[in-house]
């Protein structure tokens, strides 16, 4: 990037090559088997959301197939697709969780 100069200062440093770190969305993806109060209560238990929110969310995956449980880089991301994974199957549920990237 051309750094610009005005009055004989730069406004603007010309980049370095450092980026900020890619930030990933962790989402919900809707199934016919698992319970709404398992959803919920993983939206309470994995991403701090109060019950209120948790149950918008949960709604959403429901009626429209995805929704979205929070942003985070991208190992606590992963971490929170596993943890959820992990507490759906133990509970036999098939609840699917995925990450992205934060276009
Ligand atoms: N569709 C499920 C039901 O009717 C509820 C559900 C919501 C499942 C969200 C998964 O990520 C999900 N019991």
């Amino acid at each position: 990037m051309t750094a610009h100069h005005q009055d004989g200062h730069i406004l603007e440093a010309t980049r370095t090559g450092l980026r900020p770190p890619p930030l990933y969305k962790v989402l919900l993806l809707n199934d016919d088997f698992t319970p709404m109060d398992f959803v919920v209560d993983v939206l309470q238990r994995f991403f701090s959301m109060d019950g209120e929110r948790a149950t918008r969310v949960m709604l959403q995956v429901h009626r429209e197939g995805q929704g979205m449980c929070g942003v985070f880089t991208r190992d606590i991301a992963a971490t929170k697709v596993e943890q959820v994974i992990a507490h759906a199957r133990q509970h036999q549920h098939p609840l699917a969780c995925v990450m992205e990237e934060n276009e």
